[in-house]
């Protein structure tokens, strides 16, 4: 990496290679179609060549690179789930992460910094006690917290939240970081491309063809495509997709939105999340406070911002931080996320043959983005489901064998 810096430095005729390459047409046909250039679909490219010697691989992306839940997302890392699937799946994550930006050669940021579920009922307590056990007994560094804890770690933090919800203790989950959500997907598709993969953007599926049951193409924008493999990665768009086959899935699709502020001193090293009061908060290397609450509460297929949610979150966060009333919000956005009823992802194999889902990552994705791509090209390359994720598979919710990941998945929903 320094090496290349100096490179771009100090001779005047190097030029900064392009980060991937887009060749101009598609190609007739590729061994795996990806649908979506989010940090999944990358992801999954990039181990399939890696892991698997599979390099014939289209990713397309109707968009551009990281333009969907993957830029929008407010980058909490963190495997203090609920189940013991889950809790497997995400730590394993939060492993291949840890040397994510020496493997991508890109600097993620990837900032451990600890994460605070503050707890305000004795409902939340209990709940936070039975996470701390569960991710204790699966070696996962979890503990339930009380207020000189808590006091010590984030002084600024009023505990008595104005004496509308007083906080009687939180779980802790050291290993819980944040990372720069961009560069993820850049990285991954940076090294894909120099593996033979092809990023095509601006390419947007709108058909899947099949031939006795199972893939043999897909229609795109510019032109169909011979496969007999494809993944479908497009988070908030998979009800779509899946229709395209006459498949179906309970996924249900809803904003989520999330503001910065300006940029300010720093001053909060971890990441505080209040299921009570709907709201999260950390800082970013830049100063910006970052924050967000739950979904909005109706479906609705749109990325529109509201002001009703900066101003209620606004209202919250100052219960707990009522210095910061002064500070601007610069920025609010939204991100169309594709929730399930378990709060548990949607991945492997389905009932077509050659067409794999990855899918269902709500407001938790980006934290699976390393373990999703890394499970699901050993899915496609082996045709069965890798062990990690063979609980989350579609046919769960006809067995009626679901999850059940809601206490742990992100701020109250
Ligand atoms: P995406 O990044 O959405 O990529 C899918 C891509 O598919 C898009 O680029 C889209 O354009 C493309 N596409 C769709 N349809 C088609 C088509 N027909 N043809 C071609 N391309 C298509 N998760 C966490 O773990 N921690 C967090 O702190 C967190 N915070 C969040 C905050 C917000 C505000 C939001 C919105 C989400 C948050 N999430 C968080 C969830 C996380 O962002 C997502 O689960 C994750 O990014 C999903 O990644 P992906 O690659 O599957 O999907
Ligand atoms: O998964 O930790 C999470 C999260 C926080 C905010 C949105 N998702």
């Amino acid at each position: 990496m320094s090496l290349r810096l100096l490179k771009y430095a100090f001779i005047e005729d190097y030029a900064e290679p392009r980060y991937f390459n887009t060749p101009d047409s598609l190609g007739d046909s590729y061994d795996v179609v990806i649908i979506g250039a989010g940090g999944h679909g990358l992801a999954c490219a990039y181990y399939l060549a890696r892991d698997h010697g599979i390099h014939n691989v289209a990713v397309l992306e109707k968009g551009y690179i990281g333009g969907g839940n993957t830029g929008r997302n407010t980058t909490i890392i963190r495997s203090n789930y609920l189940t013991p699937e889950g809790v497997r799946f995400y730590d394993a994550s939060l492993s291949l992460f840890r040397d994510l930006s020496a493997e991508l050669e890109i600097n993620l940021f990837y900032s451990e910094r600890g994460h605070y579920t503050l707890a305000h009922s004795d409902a939340t307590l209990r709940t936070a006690r039975w996470r701390a056990e569960v991710n204790k007994h699966l070696g996962v560094d979890s503990e339930l917290v009380g207020e000189e804890h808590i006091a010590r770690a984030c002084p600024e933090l009023r505990q008595d939240c104005g004496g509308n919800h007083p906080i009687l203790g939180a779980l802790y989950h050291a290993p819980g970081a944040v990372a720069r959500h961009d560069a993820v997907a850049w990285g991954y598709g940076r090294k894909a491309s120099q593996a033979g993969v092809e990023i095509h953007q601006k390419t947007e599926v709108v058909g899947i063809e099949t031939q006795g049951g199972r893939v043999s193409g897909v229609v795109t924008n510019r032109g169909t495509i011979h496969t007999s493999t494809v993944l479908s990665a497009v988070a908030g768009h998979t009800p779509g997709v899946l229709k395209m086959l006459g498949l179906s899935s309970p996924i249900e699709i809803y904003p989520l939105q999330a503001c910065v502020t300006e940029p300010i001193k720093p001053w909060l090293d971890t990441i505080i999340v209040s299921g009570s009061l709907h709201l999260y908060i950390s800082q970013s290397s830049r100063g910006e406070m970052v924050m967000g609450a739950s979904l909005d509460p109706m479906e609705l297929h749109s990325r529109r911002s509201t002001f009703e949610f900066v101003s209620s979150l606004c209202d919250q966060v100052l219960d707990l931080f009522p210095f910061l009333s002064e500070v601007k919000i610069n920025r609010q956005w939204a991100g169309m996320v594709d929730m399930t009823p378990d709060f548990a992802p949607i991945m492997g194999t389905t009932p077509v043959a050659g067409f794999f889902l990855d899918a269902g990552w709500g407001t938790w994705g980006f934290k699976a983005t390393p373990i999703s791509g890394k499970t699901m090209a050993n899915t496609i390359a082996t045709g069965q489901n890798d062990e990690l994720i063979t609980s989350f598979n579609l046919s769960r919710f006809e067995d009626f064998q679901l999850v059940g990941e809601k206490g742990a998945a992100a701020v109250g929903h």
